[in-house]
């Protein structure tokens, strides 16, 4: 007989045993830690989170936190032109959002005006384009700076971007003094996941330190630098990986910061940090929390004195990836789960998923739920009215303490090998990250990390939803005719002169940020910004290298996986040759997790795969393709540029005589738009969610392999 307070664990332990018949219930997460059934007092009587507003801040930065001020409700947005986004921001701020996220396009990210031919694709489409100060005018128009909090995601293009931003305030009559917002400014990640660099690493660093320096003097209500490990989560990273990468680039932007000369207090207290927040729940919460014991730890180890500049304050996102276009309404129950567990962990702001998210960007059909989910948690549920309401939890405080441990390995080892700046020229953290990634996509293919609506309950049929689709061509004539009429009606002497200062200052050391707000001022544009920076730095280019056998390694011994292989071989007899495939990335698209899984699985089943380069026109990869002498060309498009550039990819080999290429297509590619392609020559499709098993299977049959019909292969 028990009574509570009586039994012991022990007895927990045979009765739990009992009930399951002696079955294992030790979860083990693919960050490698072991999750138990329950979790006791005995787990946490060595741990002491402390109280919220004090160090180490395990509670949570502030003091009263919610029950003070809600988290801001700050949805990343932006797409087509300047008039367009303007009007999007101003619809959903009188409908309850908070704060400002400005998503740009990719050309704006990778430092080219609209007008550039290497970014037919690009404008307008992935967001906003922005080519001068005028856009930036317009994009803020009937928005106080003063007022309103602005995030800026930035980071190739970062100081033109900001340049503009802070005339742009100069115009409306507010000073840089005031300005409230932040710029993204993270280029180590880009380096590692998210590819909208343009220098090379040495000046991308210097860049941020001069914005440091320029903020820290100028701008005190602005934050300096949104330190990010959300896109290592998209790119597959483990929550341990995200949480020690992130907390190392930052403490390497914070060493950079005082090598250039700046007092660590000076400027530490501006720095801010972007989580992702997946659909691992319990882990979520725990991350945030660990991530500010973390930063607490590494601040004070880095000297700083003031405790704000050990305050680890974040926004965070809820995850893309792990949304799917198949039955895309479940997309809404996962972001309000993934909004529950950021704002558990107390971030500071939040951006909430669409529910299109997989296929396209948001409508306002679909910013609206978004946008509630978060207006509901705060206003209906009264979950805010408590302070860290999961403070105490034995399983919580014990996984924050077990996050803190593994996440700490990892830093040390990236500090003893020389810093984040090393490590990530070195590649390792990049690997890591592949491999993780491609261990994951595995366990979905397998089916042995559910994902309903794909790899389980599956529909039979799904209902194709309105999306949003942007007409980039008529963008990009738009933003072509006010470059022009920018162009003409400025002091070219004077805009030439300050563009030269800015080519002086990249090879001197003049303050960077300093000299473009003079260049944007005489209306130089983001391109012709960029440029001059160029001349003194060069553009990076860097060579996908996909992982091996982690992949395949996980299908050892499967049936389906062996037919295929088989397959692979037959193919090979015929051919004379392994059958050969590019994967092509085209156009400033710079995501490339899918590539890199394709390259990898494909590799992995004896394809000879030729990994393509990133920001690849479709000249350039028509004609790597008939150099490789390939059979198949794979383009990966996740940033819309589909329609645009892989009609102009087929035209191109058919023009060259190699119409014989066979072109496929997969990522983020809308159903609406398969009949398009199709009709364009594209033998195959493959959109978010495609079992890789099956994707080979359909290519070995496009090369002619008679590919018998397996039963429904890892479902
Ligand atoms: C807050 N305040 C309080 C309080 N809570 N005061 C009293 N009591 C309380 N309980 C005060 C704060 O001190 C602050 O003032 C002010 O209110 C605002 O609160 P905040 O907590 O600082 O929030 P916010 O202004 O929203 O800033 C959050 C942030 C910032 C620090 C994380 O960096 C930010 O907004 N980041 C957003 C980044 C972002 O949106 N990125 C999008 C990436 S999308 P004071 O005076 O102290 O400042 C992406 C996708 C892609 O990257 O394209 O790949
Ligand atoms: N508008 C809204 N959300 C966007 N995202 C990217 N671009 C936009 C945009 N223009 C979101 C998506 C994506 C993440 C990187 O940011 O959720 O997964």
């Amino acid at each position: 007989m028990t009574t509570k307070g009586v039994a012991s664990t022990e007895d927990w332990k045979a009765l739990a045993d009992k009930e399951v018949k002696g079955k294992n219930l030790t979860w083990h997460t693919p960050e490698g830690i072991e999750v138990k059934p329950l979790y006791t007092a005995e787990d946490v009587a060595d741990i002491d989170p402390g109280l919220p507003g004090f160090a180490p801040f395990t509670r949570g930065v502030r003091a009263s936190m919610y029950a003070g001020r809600p988290w801001t409700i700050r949805q990343y947005a932006g797409f087509s032109t300047a008039e367009a986004s303007n009007a999007f921001y101003r619809r959903n701020l009188a409908a309850g959002q908070k704060g400002l996220s400005v998503a740009f396009d990719l050309a704006t990210h990778r430092g080219y005006d609209s007008d550039h031919p290497r970014v037919t694709g690009d404008v307008g489409k992935a967001g906003v384009a922005i080519d001068s100060v005028e856009d930036m005018k317009i994009l803020f128009d009937g928005i106080p700076l003063d007022k309103m909090s602005v995030s800026m995601t930035m980071n190739g293009a970062v100081i033109p971007v900001l340049a503009f931003f802070i005339v742009a305030g100069e115009e409306q009559g507010v000073d840089k003094s005031l300005l409230d917002g932040t710029i993204q400014n993270d280029i180590l990640k880009e380096f590692m996941v998210r590819n909208t660099y343009i220098y090379p690493p040495e000046p991308s660093m210097r860049i941020i330190s001069d914005i440091f320096a320029y903020t820290s003097a100028n701008m005190p209500k602005f934050n300096s630098i949104s330190i990010s490990g959300y896109h290592m989560q998209e790119a597959g990273a483990t929550q341990v990986q995200e949480l020690a990468f992130t907390i190392a680039d930052g403490m390497e932007y914070v060493k950079y910061g005082v090598a250039s000369g700046l007092d660590i207090d000076k400027f530490a207290g501006r720095l801010s940090f972007f989580f992702a927040i997946g659909m691992n729940f319990f882990m979520e919460v725990s991350k945030l929390r660990a991530a500010r014991v973390l930063w607490h730890r590494v601040m004070t180890k880095l000297g700083a004195q003031d405790e704000r500049s050990k305050m680890l304050r974040t926004h965070c996102q809820t995850s893309g990836v792990s949304l799917t276009e198949q039955d895309p309404y479940n997309n809404v129950i996962r972001t309000t789960i993934e909004a529950m567990a950021a704002m558990l962990g107390g971030t500071q702001s939040l951006h909430t998923n669409a529910l299109d998210e997989a296929i396209a960007l948001p409508t306002d059909f679909s910013a609206r739920i978004a946008r509630n989910t978060q207006l509901v948690i705060q206003e209906e549920t009264g979950m805010c009215n408590v302070v860290d309401p999961l403070g105490g939890s034995y399983y919580i405080e014990s996984l924050t303490q077990e996050l803190v441990d593994k996440a700490w390995e990892i830093i040390e080892r990236v500090d003893a090998e020389g810093g984040m700046a090393k490590a990530v020229a070195a590649g390792w953290p990049k690997a890591m990250i592949e491999q993780a990634a491609a261990a994951t996509a595995a366990r979905i293919d397998r089916g042995e990390q559910v994902i309903v609506g794909v790899n389980k309950y599956r529909k039979a049929e799904e209902e194709p939803i309105d999306i949003l689709d942007v007409d980039n061509h008529a963008v990009r004539e738009a933003q072509i005719a006010r470059i022009k009429r920018v162009k003409a009606s400025r002091d070219e002497a004077a805009c030439q002169a300050a563009l030269f200062a800015l080519q002086d200052g990249a090879r001197g050391g003049d303050n960077l940020l300093a000299l473009a707000v003079e260049a944007a001022r005489a209306r130089a544009t983001l391109g012709e910004i960029s440029a001059a920076m160029e001349a003194g730095f060069g553009r990076y280019a860097t060579k996908p290298t996909p992982v091996q056998g982690i992949y395949g390694g996980a299908y050892q011994d499967d049936v389906v996986w062996e037919r295929l292989k088989d397959g692979v071989t037959a193919t090979e007899r015929r051919l004379g040759r392994k059958p050969r495939m590019l994967v092509a990335k085209m156009g400033q698209d710079g995501h490339d997790r899918g590539a890199n899984l394709v390259s990898s699985a494909f590799g992995d089943l004896g394809f000879d795969v030729v990994p393509g380069p990133l920001f690849q026109t479709p000249q350039e990869a028509a004609a790597l393709a008939i150099e490789s002498d390939v059979d198949v060309v794979g383009a990966s498009s996740l940033a819309a540029g589909h329609k645009t550039l892989i009609p102009e990819l087929i035209r191109e080999l058919q023009a060259a005589g190699r119409a014989d290429i066979k072109v496929i297509a997969g990522g983020v590619i809308p159903a609406q738009d398969y009949e398009f392609l199709r009709e364009a020559g594209v033998q195959a499709i493959f959109g978010p969610g495609t079992n890789l098993v099956k994707a080979a299977e359909e290519v070995l049959r496009l090369l002619g392999h008679n590919m018998p019909p397996v039963e429904e292969a890892a479902e």
